[in-house]
This record gives structure tokens, C-alpha cells and sequence, in this order.
């Protein structure tokens, strides 16, 4: 498998440690790393590479960005946590701060993406009842199929993805999946009195970067407000300046009614998430109905709040459009025959490799990582390539070398 790969003796004990006493729920790409800053990381042979994927868009700021980890050891040696059975005094800061960002009355801090994600949903039920008047345990959820909302039981009740789900039912009930980018079907479902809410990602990321068509945005708001439900949209992986704007959705200029952020939220340090809303609708939960031990905790709330100001004082939404169309129209420019998609906005891209053998894509990585770059093969034959946002244009050129070079190398 490792055919085109040097592994030294040095690389290969952590290879075997984690073989041995880890779960093998992850395949990774065989590289061991020990240091990162900015777009770079370094293995423990020292070499360099550029991250083609951020933590999974987690480390948007770049890594250990010197304003976040400032806020995270100043934090750490004054208070931590306090759990919510007490108030801090940096959540009440926060939730302002927050709020008036992205423009919502109020805010949830929980940890996970899929924590994140569960409390939207809790609370688009708790809205359906309290709101919209559905009758007792009769809320539907609308999703769409390719969606990837994390890997709770719950969360993969509506996993279209056979891996995800396999072995792991019985599921949860009240949900309804229909196509991602489709409209009619939405409509369709909306119908059904029993709807409280639909949730999607505005891009598809596990699916492989799939973008929806010019108006999607717009029409699913429309389409809402019709039908009375709630537009729910995990901005999880698309948020925070990746695709080129604060939100995916602010390519559209709409305002989803629940906010769902994750991931860069914490600069790649911390699990921080958070949900947004109205009063009318983060309102129907009470004391007691909802939670969790570390969520909202002070030093989540310091980190978050640098992480959130660094995006914005260092205009990264912009790098993002900029650095992206150009990684886009240098990758064209390959004109390779063995990619036969490229697709994506701002710095979330991906590839669709064309070829004869089924591990193309794979090996392709395996030599960007010899080369000096890393990122990782999605459903076989995609590539995703999202760096940090703090790429700049020698630097994207510098990777686009990289990946001429070690697509030569497929034959
Ligand atoms: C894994 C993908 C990325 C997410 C959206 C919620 C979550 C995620 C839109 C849950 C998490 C991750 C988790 C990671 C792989 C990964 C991923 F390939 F599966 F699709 F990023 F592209 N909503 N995405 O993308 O957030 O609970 O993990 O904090 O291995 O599960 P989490």
C-alpha cells in the first residue's frame, strides 16, 4: 500500500504504537506530525509540508496562530472551567460578542460539531411543539442525502453513507432525506404539516465539496418561510471564512434561523461549537432541558472569541476567494488528464481523479506527501484541498507545483 512511500524506522514506531493500542477507526495517510505553523507542518523526520487540509477546516487561522494561543495560555493559567451550575465571567462577553458577529439574539455553546448539531436539532423540535404546534412526538426533520452531520447515533439516523451506518442501528426516527441542490423535493416535504425544520450543509464537504446551484440559498429561505419551518444550516466545515465569505451563506446574503458552527471556531485548539438563534426559538428550552459540563467553558470563551477576531483583522474571507480562484485556475491550467472535476469556493476545493486504477487517488496522495504536501482522499476518488486561510500566492503556486510533480508520477 505504502509503494511509493519511504517510511523510516523513526516514523514507524508511531505507526506501530497507535496499531496496537488505538482503535483502527481512522485509515490516515502514513505520516507523523509533531509541529505546525501557519500553512506548514513538519513530521518527526523534520520534514516540511504544506496542510492541504486544515484539520478538516478546523485550523482556518492557520496553526498556532500567535493571537489564539496568547489567549489560550493567558486563560489557562487564570480559570478554565466552572461548569455552568456557576456563572464565569467570560461567557456572558462572549455571548455578546458573539451574537452581535453573526447577527442572532442568542447563543448555545456546546463543544463538538455534532454536539452542535444535536442541540439544533433538539431545538428545532422544542420549536416545532412550543411554536408551530405540532402535535406530541410527531416533528419531522428534513436532510439531504450525502450529508455528513457528525457520528452520533441520532446524527447518523439520516447518514446516507453505508460505513457510517452499517452495524449501528436501530436508528432514530423523524427524519426524511431527500436530494442535496433540489428543490422540488424540497417543496415536496415541505408539505407535510409535521416539518419543524431542514437542516443542510451549504457545501457538501464529506460528499466532496459539493456545490449547490446559484440561488439555493435563497430559494431554501423563500421555501421556509412558506412553509413556516426552519432553515437550519451547518455552517460546520463551510463557515468562518473558508469559502470565501463569514458564511456560505452569505454568498446569498441569507440568514439561516439557526446557525450551527464548529471546527475554526476555536482556531484548531479547542473543541468549541456553538448554535445561534432568535429568542423565539432558543427560548423554548429551559433551565435543565439542555447542556453539557464543558460548554461555555471560560477558557472556550477567550479562545473562541480570538479566534473569531483574527478572522476578521486578518480579512481572511478575502484571502480565501482570492487564493482560491487562483489555486482553481492554476490547477486547470494543468489541463491534467487525470483530473476530471475541479470544483469548490473560496479555499474549499476538490478534485475528481480520473483513472484506470481505483487507488489513484490515494496514491496521488501518498506521493503530494513525498513531495511535501498533505491531503486526503475522500469516497476514493476526490481530493479535498482546503490549507489554512493564511495561504498566500507564492505559496499556492509553490503547491500547485507540487501537485504537477506527483501527478506525473501516475501512469
Ligand atoms: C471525522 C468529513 C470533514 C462536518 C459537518 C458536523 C461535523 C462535521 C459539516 C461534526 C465533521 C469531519 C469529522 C471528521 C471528518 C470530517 C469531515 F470528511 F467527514 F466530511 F471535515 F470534511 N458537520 N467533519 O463536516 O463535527 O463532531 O467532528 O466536531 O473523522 O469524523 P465534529
Amino acid at each position: 500500500m505504502n509503494a511509493t512511500t519511504n517510511i523510516s524506522a523513526n516514523t514507524q514506531q508511531f505507526f506501530d504504537l497507535e496499531d496496537k493500542y488505538g482503535a483502527h477507526n481512522y485509515h490516515p495517510l502514513p505520516v507523523v506530525l509533531k509541529k505546525g505553523l501557519g500553512v506548514h507542518l513538519w513530521d518527526v523526520d523534520d520534514k516540511q509540508y504544506f496542510d492541504f487540509l486544515s484539520g478538516y477546516s478546523a485550523v482556518n487561522q492557520g496553526h498556532c496562530h500567535p493571537k489564539i494561543i496568547a489567549a489560550l495560555t493567558e486563560q489557562a493559567q487564570t480559570l478554565t472551567l466552572t461548569s455552568r451550575a456557576f456563572h464565569n465571567n467570560l461567557l456572558g462577553e462572549y455571548e455578546q460578542f458573539i451574537t452581535a458577529y453573526f447577527g442572532y439574539n442568542k447563543v448555545l455553546p456546546m463543544n463538538t460539531g455534532v454536539e452542535a448539531v444535536e442541540t439544533a436539532l433538539k431545538l428545532s423540535r422544542k420549536w416545532g411543539y412550543a411554536v408551530k404546534g405540532i402535535e406530541e412526538n410527531q416533528a419531522k426533520i428534513i436532510v439531504c442525502s450525502g450529508n455528513f452531520h457528525g457520528r452520533t447515533i441520532a446524527v447518523i439516523s439520516y447518514s446516507t453513507d453505508p460505513a457510517a451506518v452499517k452495524d449501528f442501528g436501530p436508528f432514530a426516527p423523524g427524519f426524511q432525506v431527500i436530494p442535496f441542490n433540489d428543490l422540488v423535493a424540497l417543496e415536496k416535504a415541505l408539505q407535510d404539516k409535521n416539518v419543524c425544520a431542514f437542516l443542510f450543509e451549504p457545501i457538501q464537504g464529506e460528499a466532496g465539496v459539493v456545490v449547490p446551484n446559484d440561488g439555493y440559498y435563497n430559494s431554501v429561505r423563500h421555501l421556509c418561510d412558506d412553509y413556516n419551518v426552519l432553515m437550519v444550516a451547518d455552517e460546520i466545515q463551510t463557515g468562518l471564512s473558508r469559502t470565501g465569505n463569514m458564511l456560505a451563506c452569505d454568498a446569498e446574503n441569507v440568514r439561516p434561523d439557526i446557525l450551527i458552527l464548529g471546527k475554526a471556531l476555536s482556531g484548531g485548539i479547542l473543541p468549541i461549537s456553538a448554535v445561534l438563534a432568535d429568542d423565539e426559538i432558543m427560548m423554548t428550552i429551559k433551565p435543565g432541558e439542555h447542556g453539557s459540563t464543558y460548554g461555555g467553558n471560560p477558557l472556550a470563551c477567550k479562545v473562541a472569541i480570538a479566534a473569531l477576531s483574527v478572522l476578521k483583522e486578518e480579512n481572511m474571507a478575502a484571502t480565501a476567494e482570492a487564493m482560491g480562484r487562483l489555486f482553481r485556475d492554476e490547477l486547470a491550467k494543468l489541463n491534467s488528464p487525470f483530473i476530471s472535476i475541479i470544483r469548490g469556493r473560496g479555499l474549499l476545493n476538490a478534485i475528481v481523479i480520473k483513472h484506470t486504477n481505483p487507488d489513484a487517488a490515494w496514491e496521488l496522495c501518498l506521493a503530494m506527501k513525498d513531495n511535501g504536501l498533505l491531503a486526503k482522499p475522500t469516497h476514493g476518488d476526490k481530493i479535498r484541498f482546503a490549507p489554512p486561510l493564511v495561504i498566500n500566492e507564492a505559496q499556492v503556486k509553490e503547491a500547485v507545483a507540487i501537485i504537477e510533480k506527483s501527478l506525473a508520477t501516475l501512469t
